[in-house]
């Protein structure tokens, strides 16, 4: 599982191989800068690998050609091809006629283009589609595409279940891993161009030099990959690291000791990204601890940074018990008074939901709500709350649930990608981040499948409106085989899984209820914690009468938060979506539901087994393809599904049992007992 979605095995339709190598196994690379270099390296690599044979050779003997710059202008100019359309980092790869031959030509304007336009072509070749007549134009719609690592600096990773971080912080900055190469690579073979290295509950040590020595290093070898480094910074760090005695962003020592610290940054990294902050949240100190605002604690940091260029990524993710607010409404609370007040290279940074990265939750109603204000949109790649790294889920068709829906804000069509993407509201910065998956396990994310986590958070990135079926067709491809038999099988299985996950944990907008701390596993019966909101039953709410979280305008009115006709919608359980109907309603166990005619506790009990039993099918579905791929790849699942089809009827067991208890309602007829 090492080599991800860059396998680059060999072909084996020989005349397949022979086209392709007629056409691209000879290139021409327009300069040798670094990135060139990269591009150059990958080439050779990639078609050896696939073709056995790659050269680089002069222009006029090269079936490739790689251009950026003005050898692209002129080359598009020659083919009349608008080199416009390809931005800052897009590409166009197109097959055209040269002279008396035939060319296949990745041209950009910049050279990160031409590296990102050379995987898209190698993706051809993977996929085993035509390069005849190729005429692609692509360029990403989202600015900043970032990984978000939660990685603590002694290589713990917070909510990592793929090993110790990749970073060796001991061992840099000398020590420079070919992992860290690979790293880079996979990142920006799906257009990935920044990573933030360090856990958001940030370590103040990260600022002091000699982290930043360490942090240089990482910058240097991701820099011709197209790859920015930013940092997770402690608010309070003047006062932790720097000897000063407030962190206040209005204190003017505080304000000269941040822009000293840029200042040096930048003497370093001289394309440093920039900083993610979490704040006044869950214990981190922040602009709150001295009566400011979230908008002057990002500026200060905002302004420190502008001048080299750097953006803030400011998360949204606040709750706190002294608010007396319920825990969904916070976020928007807090965030939607503080429109218009951020600075220019201020980005807030929302999760997808407005709880905590559920199986299942509505779009978080701050997309939409900040018109002066670009989101960020931040999804987590890991799975914290969707069974580590043993289940089989792949996250495209969730990605793709919070992306297509419709926030209402400007009218019908106002979807969440178009708040992300900058153009609802002609934003000047975009951006998404997703919390890794990735850690030192030999396959980068403990479970081969959740590969493809990693790989869709960054094709989505890219393209918002992709969709997920496409990109787990291509990635198993790429992967897993060719065979259009497993490729139809594997992605049958993928695009279930997410649906799957949901039943067998938390059917019909059931939330929160896994174990305490860890979060692994049902645990419904969570309820003496210190905070209210940290529990299960604040979240579930059953009881004698029924089950669910009331936030209709009977209850706490969350529903308030989001635009017509979308806020009415919600407000009536006959007209909310039955996937969020326990997230929006408190209801009787003998409520009926629409799409069956069961009742509430029916149709409950109906998806925990249902849940667990399609995972049961989802397992024999892998089992048909032993013989067909890779032993070992098959293998790790198997185990994997092992374990997650005794998961999946613990989870079944546990929660049909604990809410028994309340419904005091018969198991339906036809299934059998949970034990
Ligand atoms: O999902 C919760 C996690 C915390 C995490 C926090 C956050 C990094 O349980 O581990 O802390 O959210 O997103 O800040």
């Amino acid at each position: 599982g090492y080599r991800l979605w860059l396998k680059y095995d060999p072909i084996n339709d020989d005349d397949l191989k022979a086209t392709y190598a007629k056409q691209v196994s000879s290139f021409y690379l327009s300069g040798d800068s670094d990135t060139m270099k990269v591009i150059g390296e990958e080439l050779i690599f990639a078609l050896n690998g696939m073709l056995a044979q790659a050269k680089q050779v002069n222009a006029s003997q090269a079936g490739l050609i790689v251009a950026a710059g003005d050898k692209a202008s002129a080359l598009a100019a020659r083919h009349k091809l608008d080199l416009k359309a390809a931005g800052d980092e897009g590409y166009l790869v197109y097959q055209v006629k040269h002279g008396n031959a035939e060319k296949v030509m990745i041209l950009a304007n910049t050279e990160v283009g031409a590296l990102y336009g050379t995987y898209r072509l190698l993706r051809q070749l993977q996929t085993r589609q035509p390069l005849a007549d190729m005429a692609i134009v692509s360029q990403p719609d989202i600015q900043l595409r970032v990984l978000n690592h939660w990685d603590n600096l002694d290589r713990h990773v917070e909510r990592g279940y793929a090993g110790e971080s990749i970073w060796d912080w001991h061992k840099l900055p000398d020590y420079r891993y070919q992992r860290y190469v690979d790293y880079a690579r996979a990142n920006a073979s799906i257009g990935i161009n920044g990573t933030v290295l360090n856990n958001v509950n940030a370590d103040p040590l990260i600022l002091t030099d000699h982290y930043l020595e360490k942090v240089k290093a990482l910058a240097d070898m991701f820099r011709p990959y197209g790859i920015k480094v930013y940092l997770s910074v402690k608010f309070s760090s003047p006062q932790l690291i720097g000897g000063l005695d407030t962190s206040d962003p209005l204190d003017e020592d505080v304000q000269q000791w941040w822009q000293a610290k840029v200042d040096d940054i930048y003497k370093h990294i001289p394309d440093f990204g920039g900083f993610l902050v979490k704040a006044n949240s869950e214990g981190q100190p922040g602009p709150g601890d001295f009566g400011r605002t979230h908008a002057e604690g990002a500026n200060m940091l905002a302004s420190a940074l502008a001048p080299h260029g750097g953006t803030v990524m400011w998360r949204a993710f606040v709750y706190a018990n002294e608010k007396n607010e319920e825990r969904s409404k916070q976020a928007y609370s807090e965030f939607k008074p503080l429109d218009g007040k951020f600075d220019d290279n201020v980005l807030v940074q929302v999760k997808n939901g407005p709880i905590d990265f559920q199986p299942r939750e509505p779009f978080s109603p701050l997309f939409g709500a900040t018109p002066e204000t670009p989101l960020m949109m931040e999804f987590q790649i890991t799975m914290e709350y969707l069974g580590f790294s043993t289940h089989f889920v792949y996250l495209g068709p969730m990605y793709e649930e919070v992306l297509s829906a419709d926030t209402y804000a400007r009218g019908e069509g106002s979807t969440v990608a178009k708040v992300i993407d900058g153009s609802l509201f002609d934003n000047n910065i975009s951006g998404m981040a997703g919390v890794a998956n990735i850690g030192s396990d030999r396959n980068w994310t403990g479970h081969i499948i959740l590969q493809s986590n990693w790989y869709v958070f960054g094709r989505m990135a890219w393209n918002p409106e992709i969709s997920a079926e496409q990109v787990a067709d291509e990635w198993v491809r790429m992967t897993l085989s060719n065979d259009n038999e497993v490729v139809a099988t594997v992605t049958d299985m993928m695009m279930k899984s997410h649906e799957i996950t949901v039943n067998t944990m938390t059917p019909l907008g059931l939330h929160h209820i896994m174990g305490a701390g860890h979060h692994y596993g049902p645990a419904p019966w969570v309820d003496s914690l210190g905070r209210a909101d940290w529990n299960s039953v604040y979240y579930h709410r059953a009881d004698d009468e029924g089950i669910g979280f009331d936030r209709s305008p009977s209850g706490v009115n969350a529903v308030e938060q989001y635009f017509s006709p979308l806020k009415e919608q919600l407000a009536d359980p006959a007209t909310t979506p039955e996937k969020y109907l326990l997230w929006f309603h408190h209801l009787p166990w003998d409520y009926q539901i629409k799409s069956s005619g069961r009742t509430l506790w029916n149709e409950l009990v109906h998806r925990y087994y249902k849940g667990a039993d399609d995972v049961k099918a989802l397992e024999q579905q892998w089992d048909s393809l032993k013989g067909e791929i890779d032993p070992l790849q098959f293998h790790q699942v198997q185990m994997a599904m092992d374990i997650h089809v005794k998961e999946a009827l613990w989870w079944r067991n546990a929660c049909v049992l604990y809410f028994q208890q309340f419904s005091d309602m018969p198991i339906p007829d036809g299934l059998p007992k949970p034990e």
